[in-house]
């Protein structure tokens, strides 16, 4: 079948593949940097292991070890992935020159002069995480460390990355998104559980203080309900999130990473929960296998559920800020960051090929029966088609052509790095 024939029958329904197509290739689409390095950065030594909950699994040879590795395998990335891209760091990605070095508390916009340059060579955004974990300063807690000097530290950090996030606003002319996540909690049942969290609406507070413009810099606060090593107790659980979020609205957004929930809770329900009150929510998507597991994004039911919510609620109009947050180390990293980012892209573009309006109409009217029927028969409808015609208006190659890529670049470069 050609892109003509299967452009009909979505017509048929009422859908305009070419608007689809068109649409989404406009959005910003953000992609995490530290697929390409098991989340290692390059401000600490690379031999500890994480901590704040999170662990990568696997080592598969070619983890990118240095700044210019981890740009040219986003190269590959930028190459291989359609839509409009942006690049998410972390502030352990700063890049030191000359024998200098700055811990997180004084980390400057110029630590991160290297990746502006990068950005503005391929025009693209930039969005920015600090980094409150596998650090020294990690007492385990952080920004609710009962120690004031520890809370300190880790105030300044979120400070200096506001400025940075400011920097990186300027210099791109794109929204910078920030997202706030520690990885505080307990691995047993603690004995006080308000403290911790007063002190971490405090820290919060202090450094949201920290001077920015809220059109450029967009802080979140993103929440999470259990880590490796913290089982028992969460500070930033889901509750304390979106209410930090809610009572600030003027200064931050939530985000939601759906490998932070419940096994049986969906993000993608919780979307226009959340859109039913704030102007603007973020989101980090991911593939979570019993626990956070940070699996490879799929082109799986709650992807699609997720994508069509986002497109539905008015979501690519700036409501939604889409980003990725996964670590896969047992499989090619070049081949793991494509992949799911291209399964992202292909729920999106799933989600524009979606009678919504007819479907809503189905749904309002009571005809229930209707709408079941047409969810189903669009499961089979030639969108294969759609997606090959969209790589290719992307200039990007198609399901099929970009692994031999992905598998040249590892037998000419990334082997090359055992
Ligand atoms: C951890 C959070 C957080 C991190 C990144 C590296 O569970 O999801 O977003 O994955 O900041
Ligand atoms: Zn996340």
């Amino acid at each position: 079948m050609s892109y003509m024939e299967a452009k009909a029958r979505y017509a048929a329904l009422g859908v305009d593949a070419d608007a689809a197509i068109a649409r989404l290739a406009a959005v910003p689409v953000s992609i995490h940097c530290w697929q390409g390095d098991d989340v290692r950065g390059f401000d600490t030594d690379p031999s500890k292991p994480l901590t704040g909950g999170i662990q990568t699994t696997g080592n598969y040879p070619g983890r990118a070890r240095t700044p210019e590795e981890l740009m040219a395998d986003f190269d590959r990335v930028l190459a291989l992935c359609p839509g409009t891209k942006k690049i998410s760091l972390h502030a352990s990605y700063a890049i030191f020159e000359d024998g200098e070095w700055a811990d997180r508390d004084k980390l400057e916009p110029k630590h991160f002069r290297r990746w502006v340059e990068y950005c503005k060579a391929r025009g693209i955004g930039a969005d920015f995480n600090p980094t409150f974990f596998s650090h020294p300063k990690c007492d385990p807690l952080t920004l609710s460390s009962p120690n004031e000097e520890t809370r300190r530290f880790w105030i300044e950090h979120g400070k200096a990355c506001i400025r940075i996030s400011s920097y990186l606003a300027e210099e791109l002319g794109q929204p910078c998104v920030m997202n706030i996540w520690t990885g505080d909690g307990f691995k047993d049942i603690p004995a006080d559980r308000m403290g911790p969290r007063v002190r971490y609406r405090e820290a919060i507070d202090e450094i949201l203080s920290e001077p920015y413009d809220f059109a450029k810099v967009k802080p979140c606060i993103e929440s999470k309900v259990f880590g490796i090593g913290v089982e028992a107790y969460t500070v930033g659980s889901a509750e304390f999130a979106l209410s930090y979020a809610a009572a600030n609205m003027d200064k931050c957004i939530p985000l939601m990473d759906n490998g932070h929930y419940h096994p049986t809770e969906v993000v993608s329900d919780k979307i226009p929960a959340l859109l039913a009150f704030f102007p603007e929510i973020a989101l980090h998507i991911t593939r979570p296998i019993r626990w956070d597991s940070d699996h490879v994004v799929l082109f799986d039911d709650e992807t699609r559920e997720m994508a069509k919510e986002i497109v539905r609620c008015g979501g690519l109009d700036g409501r939604v800020n889409i980003a990725l947050d996964y670590f896969d180390a047992s499989i090619n990293r070049v081949a793991a960051w494509v992949l799911g980012v291209r399964n992202v892209q292909k729920a999106l573009l799933y989600a524009l090929l979606t009678p919504n309006e007819a479907m809503k109409q189905m749904q309002d009217g009571g005809d229930f029966t209707s709408l079941l029927v047409r969810q189903e028969e669009l499961k089979t409808l030639p969108f294969g088609e759609v997606w090959d015609e969209y790589c290719c208006r992307c200039g990007v190659p198609q399901d099929g052509a970009w692994l031999p890529e992905v598998k040249q670049y590892e037998k000419d470069v990334l082997m090359a790095r055992v």
